[in-house]
């Protein structure tokens, strides 16, 4: 899919300049006490699961631009997959989408094979009606009024589950849309019953070695109330449900202003934080790529993380994004090493100093103390450790040069743009 001579003339350009770069930082590190090897090895460690509808262009609820070379269906979706974490070595997971990817399971592992992928949580969709389906979501689904239709959508989940199972799967992330578009329309706490009552059955078809990870948006396609509108309404279906229920916390929905680093504080320090979708947002749930908008608050977030690191502390990271102006296997590329690059400078951070500044009420340094990690330039390290995994210190240069949009471009018929939609 991309030759490996493309991706070792494009490193030889830069190798040189990539070394000396490395040696320089290492040397500034080392004098602050930090041995870059370690921090290298450890970003090396540290894979992003790609969705899969993010390889293909987004759109709007106005308008949906397509690329050249869309993919057509889940092996396409998995090819491109495939070209991300061979340029990026950062990305050895794909989340799937049900039904927007349901196929064979003995044919999505030989897919995953072929590409060096495998598969992270899956998703569930009871946001939207599928063609054939026979009761629709349009009032809601897991808290619907209507038993057939709550049946419906834990049936979904449990295939969700089954082909996960089968494709080597640990997780089932469960997002709905539930909600209500007037005062009145809904009644808050027999909703709420409902989806809890609907969510154990979920819980309880849970594989003993799985998580259920539940997603808290704060509006949309709801715009008056949202049945898991926050972390709150999620903290409390995750302790509801079980220790294998966790909270899963998508950057993009919460309100602007909020302290999002603060919610995985909290999440963390209850062992109820399950993972993430990153993204990055200036109004809502933008969806824009990865660090774009601010990249601190992504740093902020990686701080929380890395001082609750410990044994058995487990966040899935997953990007969920939506490409409408970019092309998709370069957005998420160039997300996935924003993702590693907010790692990295929090693993930079003087822990031991911090605390010190923030026992003694030393405001200014404190502040200065995770401002001086982040202002550190570690493309180096990220650099170096694609390299050393036989990736491209420059994976955008490498993906333009491999010509392997314009090829597939080929093969895949082009598609015709209009109204919006998510894929
Ligand atoms: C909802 C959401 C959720 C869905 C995905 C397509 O806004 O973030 O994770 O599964 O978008
Ligand atoms: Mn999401
Ligand atoms: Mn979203």
């Amino acid at each position: 899919m991309i030759d490996k001579t493309i991706i070792e003339a494009s490193n030889d350009d830069r190798d040189a300049g990539l070394r000396a770069d490395y040696d320089a930082l290492g040397e500034q590190l080392d004098r602050r006490g930090i041995d870059i090897a370690a921090i290298k090895a450890k970003v090396a460690g540290f894979g992003i699961a790609v969705p899969s509808w993010g390889v293909g262009t987004g759109g709007t609820r106005f308008a949906r631009f397509p690329g050249p070379g869309e993919p057509r269906h889940v092996f396409d979706k998995l090819d491109d997959c495939g070209v991300i974490h061979r340029l990026t070595a950062a990305t050895p997971r794909v989340s799937l989408h049900i039904p927007w990817d349901d196929a064979a399971p003995a044919d999505l592992l030989a897919k995953a094979e072929e590409t060096g992928l495998g598969f992270d949580a899956m998703n569930s969709n009871t946001f939207s009606d599928q063609p054939g389906q026979a009761l629709s979501y349009k009032f809601g689904s897991l808290s619907h009024t209507d038993p057939a239709v709550r049946a419906q959508a834990v049936e979904h989940n449990l295939a969700c589950i089954e082909l996960g199972q089968a494709i080597g799967s640990k997780a089932l992330t469960v997002w709905v849309g539930d909600g209500s578009n007037f005062p009145g329309q809904a009644h808050f706490a027999r909703q709420f019953d409902r989806y809890l009552d609907a969510a154990r059955r979920i819980y309880a078809g849970l594989p003993e070695d799985w998580r259920l990870l539940t997603e808290h948006k704060m509006y949309e396609p709801a715009f008056y109330s949202t049945v898991v509108q926050d972390w709150g309404t999620n903290y409390l279906i995750a302790t509801e449900l079980g220790e294998r229920a966790q909270c899963l916390v998508d950057l993009g929905h919460h309100a602007p202003n909020v302290n999002i680093e603060m919610i995985v504080a909290r999440l963390a320090r209850f062992g109820k934080l399950g993972g993430f979708h990153f993204n990055d947002s200036k109004y809502g749930d933008d969806d824009l790529d990865t660090g774009s908008i601010d990249p601190y608050r992504l740093f902020l977030v990686f701080n929380e993380l890395v001082e609750a690191d410990g044994p058995g502390f487990e966040p899935m990271h997953m990007l969920d994004q939506s490409h409408n102006v970019t092309d998709p296997i370069e957005s998420l590329m160039v997300s996935a090493t924003e993702v590693q690059r907010a790692y990295a400078q929090a693993l930079l951070v003087d822990r031991a100093a911090l605390a010190g500044f923030q026992e003694g009420n030393d405001a200014l340094m404190a502040t200065a103390t995770l401002k001086r990690a982040f202002r550190t330039d570690v493309e180096p390290i990220l650099a170096m450790a694609r390299l050393e995994a036989g990736a491209a210190i420059d994976p955008v240069a490498a993906f333009r040069a491999s010509g392997y949009r314009a090829r597939v471009a080929e093969a895949r018929p082009a598609v015709a743009g209009g109204s919006g939609g998510i894929v």
